[in-house]
């Protein structure tokens, strides 16, 4: 394993729990924390950082710890990278950069590969004159940073350039694409329900879960120990046995700090939460920074505009440990499948809460939309009559003027 020593400033109020974050971060690198340099000033040195006398004490440190990577929990500017890469004779990283290489390492469909790469780019375009010299460093072992996909990492200035346009054109055909999904969905009128929370918080372990309970033999959605394991949206269309429908999307994690090259990936992501009915809030009941992880889901969802969308709370792995906090929530384990029941019948009652009791009935020659209306609608009861069957059902009141328009216009099949 590589030897890193991190550095902070506690200028940050969650600083300490940043950097276990980054910690952690850096092992899904193969980087192992060796020392940890907390700089107690509250200015920022537009040239180092951290002082220039602090500076230097560290690099002292990383000769005696023998480290391979200085790790800094900030984004460092072009310029700070550019002279810490004079000073410090050893390989410099930030925050932004570590995200990157792990969405690097993990990006495997064509548009994450294309997003992650845009914003790799992005970020060594600024940065080229430090980093050249910083990643082509002779002697000792250093980080092997890649592109995703595997590819070397281009540090050629024009070549960035031609190839942030090129990525850029291909990603807006694939969102164009998306857009239209999405629209088609909406004017569908499905009840969408996102699974929204901090990364390997288990949303896309509560998918499987859902999954589990409500289908048999369904594929499953990738879960992994692994910070970023999902890149992109998935949805599922998921129904409890007679009742409607709602579709289910797992999201990409969240994380704070989140380098502003990848928001543009995120864009997706955030896009399906700010369209969704519901949004379930997954927390990580065995993690210890709830604090910085609440308040950067909290922070973004009041950046897309999705306060006002309505929110459950689940807190998962139950089964690890015991979770116990002020707010209203629900405890469930992907692991034993505890609490998952009582969260679909809470959704369900998102779900028919502008529904009421509405009769209808259907002659007998429209088996079709008799069927339609069975498979996609709580029926309440189910009566044979002279002129047709008499569904009981719960929907709302523009569901039932839907259904009655369907019924009376002679020439609909559905
Ligand atoms: N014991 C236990 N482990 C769980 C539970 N839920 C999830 N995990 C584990 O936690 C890890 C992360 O789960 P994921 O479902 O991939 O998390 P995620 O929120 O989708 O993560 P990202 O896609 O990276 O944002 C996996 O190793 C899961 O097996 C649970 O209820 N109990
Ligand atoms: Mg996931």
């Amino acid at each position: 394993m590589l030897k890193a020593i991190l550095v902070t400033n506690t200028t940050n109020d969650y600083y300490l729990d940043s950097l276990k974050e980054l910690e952690n971060l850096a092992l899904n690198l193969g980087i192992e924390k060796i020392d940890e340099l907390i700089w107690n000033n509250k200015t920022i040195n537009n040239n180092t950082f951290i002082g220039s006398g602090k500076i230097l004490e560290l690099k002292r440190a990383a000769e005696i710890l023998s480290a391979d990577i200085v790790i800094f929990d900030t984004v460092l500017t072009p310029n700070q990278f550019k002279h810490l890469d004079e000073i410090l004779d050893i390989q410099i990283m930030d925050r932004s950069f570590v995200i990157l290489q792990i969405f690097s390492l993990h990006a495997r469909s064509e548009e994450s590969i294309l997003e992650v790469s845009l914003a790799e780019k992005e970020y060594l375009l600024p940065r080229l004159l430090g980093i050249r010299s910083n990643m082509s460093r002779q002697g000792g072992s250093s980080y092997n940073a890649k592109g995703p996909g595997e590819t070397k990492l281009e540090l050629d200035r024009r070549v960035l350039e031609r190839d942030i346009l090129n990525i850029k054109r291909k990603l807006s055909i694939i969102e164009n694409k998306k857009d239209r999904n999405r629209d088609k969905r909406l004017n569908n009128n499905s009840f969408t329900v996102s699974l929204v929370g901090y990364t390997n918080a288990g949303k896309s372990s509560l998918m499987n879960s859902f999954i589990k309970v409500l289908e048999s033999n369904n594929e499953e959605v990738l879960s992994e120990n692994k910070l970023f394991a999902t890149l992109e949206t998935k949805i599922k269309r998921l129904k409890k046995k007679n009742d409607k429908p709602f579709l289910l999307v797992d999201t990409v994690g969240f994380i704070s700090n989140l380098p502003t090259e990848l928001i543009h990936s995120f864009n997706s992501t955030l896009d399906e939460i700010a369209a969704s009915d519901l949004i379930i809030l997954v927390i990580d009941g065995t993690s210890n920074n709830n604090m910085l992880e609440l308040n950067t889901i909290y922070n973004i969802l009041e950046n897309i505009g999705a306060n006002d969308i309505e929110r459950i709370t689940v807190v998962t792995k139950s089964d690890l440990t015991a979770y116990a906090s002020d707010y209203d929530y629900i405890s469930v384990s992907n692991n034993t499948l505890e609490g998952i029941d009582v969260l679909i019948e809470t959704i369900y009652h998102y779900i028919h809460k502008n529904d009421s009791i509405f009769d209808l009935i259907i002659e007998y020659n429209k088996g079709n939309i008799l069927n339609y209306i069975i498979n996609n609608y709580k029926i309440i009861k189910l009566e044979n009559t002279d002129i047709g069957t008499k569904v009981k059902l719960l929907i709302s009141k523009e569901e039932h003027d839907t259904l009655l328009s369907y019924l009376h216009d002679s020439t609909y099949n559905i």
